[in-house]
């Protein structure tokens, strides 16, 4: 016989176990209707990706603690790099304390804003906590942060203030990397990815609207941030939030750094790099030029990418007066030339040492960066150029043939940093599928075969010797010393400059030959072609083109093959 206590027992677990089942089931049902659903929490919503692009222009801020120090933010710090290796300059326990002595008394948020502004930068990312752990704000899972120091104040809680008042869009850069959390990448690194996601929820709770969260995770994985739940949290705390590809998951944008990235309009991009050498401010940092600074931002904008530029202020909170300057002279050309660069495309010429272009509406940019040539040659386009004009003052001649557009600007009218060619069109430029150029090529774009070509699957065909794209290449394997490229100009043309680049130098003895009947003639030959081989010959005419490859020190790679009509000057002489 059961007593009463024993009854009461079994019936409750009765009860429990009924409950469990129901709560499994609902519970199953969910999980089953979730995995169902898209994720959309990996990817933003298309309307506010095109907004984030339009803006092309944003400022990025390295800042901290070691500001005081002058050596870079995250790397300079001495002591272990779990996951990483190296060492930094400073030792732990003195870069670890910088922030005792941290005051920047004249950080003004306000002035940062306008910087901004004044440089036509449309949004900040700054950077709230780097790979040395420090947070630049008030965060309840950690002591080691601004409000500590004897500045007290929540650096990002100011600047998210000021954006707002003055319209300008939001980010935060956030290292998920971090060599000072003492569970970082240890056997207990699950309370790492839980502080993680704790000081995401406070940025992405207490600082009202934010546009962009900036990852820097080095390579590291969605597992090694635990990134689906992470994405799922921000994405519902700021359903506006651009994400760049750093956080473990590709989501929103790539980010090429320290260089231009190559052309791509089916992916968003943006560069970022740094208006000095160094992320954090130094001393007398060697600064960009202007013109390396617009070229860089014509070449981002050209590429389909955007520029996220940054500068390093100093330990007393400002900004460097000569960095302003320059982001002030920035500004002043933007005001210009602005409608050749916000919210438009890149294309539809790929960029080349010559330039780059963009286009809006019926209306391309051809921006001049670089007049090697007296004439820049376009390549065709389906569309007829209705009108033309040069917007940095002047005039072009252009003239629009079947085979190419012919650009000429005199000498007067060219500009030290960028000459920017209207093009008005009798219809979009958007249908105009981008094409690259090499200004005055008269291989680009021709067939091309080749002996040997090494990995076919990896794409690495004799095309792409002669394509105008010179980031795509030709290769062999590495045990072929001799090697050919043939180029079928598809009628004969005459020709008077070559220029090769090729990878490594390992090109030890080669021959230019035509074809005439059955025969290749030699014009040309040499021991040495490298990255940037030019030659000017006697003219020659001939259909079919080849550089002959006898010998090389490991299988060679062509990323560019052209032949150059003589100039005009030579041929009415
Ligand atoms: O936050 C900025 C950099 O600190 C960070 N990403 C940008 C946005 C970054 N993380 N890793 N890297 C950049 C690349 C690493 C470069 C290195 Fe080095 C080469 C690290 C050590 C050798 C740079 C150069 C730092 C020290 C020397």
């Amino acid at each position: 016989m059961k007593t009463n206590k024993q009854l009461k027992y079994s019936l409750a677990v009765c009860l429990g176990l009924v409950v469990c089942s129901i709560a499994a089931c609902s519970l199953n049902q969910a999980v089953a209707a979730e995995s169902k659903k898209p994720k959309d929490y990996l990817r933003a919503a298309p309307e506010n990706v095109k907004k984030w692009r339009e803006m092309k222009f944003g400022l990025f801020i390295h800042w901290g603690p070691v500001s005081l120090k002058g050596t870079e933010i995250g790397w300079s710090r001495g002591g272990e790099r779990r996951g990483r290796g190296g060492k930094g300059s400073i030792p732990a326990e003195e870069y670890d304390n910088l922030y005792k002595q941290f005051n920047p008394v004249k950080f003004n948020a306000d002035e940062w804003v306008q910087i901004a502004k004044d440089a036509g930068m449309k949004y900040l990312v700054f950077t709230s906590k780097h790979h040395d752990g420090f947070s630049m704000f008030d965060s309840k899972h950690t002591n080691y942060k601004i409000t500590n120091s004897p500045f007290k104040r929540d650096v990002v809680k100011e600047l998210a203030d000021a954006c707002h008042k003055a319209g300008l869009k939001l980010g935060y850069y956030y290292s998920p990397v971090d060599w000072y959390h003492p569970d970082y990448r240890t056997e207990t690194h699950s309370k790492y990815i839980e502080f993680l996601h704790g000081q995401l929820r406070e940025i992405c709770t207490n600082y009202g609207k934010i546009d962009i969260i900036w990852f820097d995770g080095l390579g590291g994985s969605a597992k090694d941030w635990d990134s689906e739940p992470l994405f799922k949290m921000i994405r519902t705390l700021q359903p506006h939030v651009i994400i760049n590809n750093r956080g473990g998951l590709p989501a929103d944008h790539d980010t090429p750094e320290q260089r231009v990235g190559k052309f791509q309009n089916d992916r968003p991009w943006e560069t970022c790099m740094t208006i000095c050498r160094q992320w954090a401010w130094k001393p007398n940092d060697q600064m960009k030029s202007l013109k390396q600074c617009i070229q860089t931002l014509v070449r981002a904008v050209g590429g389909d990418g955007n520029l996220l530029f940054n500068v390093g202020p100093m330990p007393d909170g400002r900004i460097e007066p000569r960095q302003v300057e320059r982001l002030k002279e920035m500004g002043q050309w933007l005001k210009k030339y602005g409608q050749t660069i916000y919210a438009t495309r890149g294309g539809p010429f790929k960029s080349g040492s010559w330039g780059a272009s963009t286009h809006k509406d019926n209306t391309i940019y051809v921006h001049v960066l670089n007049w090697s040539d007296d004439t820049i040659i376009l390549p065709p386009i389906p569309k007829r150029i209705v009108a033309n004009s040069v917007l940095t003052g002047g005039t072009a001649t252009v003239k629009q043939a079947e085979d190419a557009i012919e650009i000429s600007v005199p000498k007067t009218h060219r500009r030290e940093i960028d000459t920017i060619i209207e093009l008005k069109l009798d219809g979009p430029a958007s249908q105009i599928s981008p094409r690259a150029i090499l200004s005055g090529s008269l291989t680009a774009g021709k067939k091309a075969t080749a002996s040997n070509v090494y990995g076919n699957s990896r794409g690495y065909n004799a095309a792409k010797a002669v394509d105008d794209d010179p980031a795509t290449r030709w290769a062999t394997n590495s045990v072929t010393k001799q090697a050919w490229l043939e180029i079928d100009l598809g009628k004969p043309m005459t020709f008077d400059r070559v220029k090769i680049s090729e990878e490594y130098d390992r090109v030890q003895k080669f021959q230019l030959q035509f074809k005439a009947g059955d025969t290749w003639t030699t014009f040309a030959e040499g021991t040495k072609i490298g990255s940037n081989y030019s030659k000017q010959f006697k003219p020659v005419t001939a259909r079919h083109v080849r550089l002959n490859i006898l010998d090389a020190t490991d299988g060679p790679t062509i990323w560019e093959f052209q032949l150059f009509a003589p100039k005009k000057e030579a041929k009415t002489k």
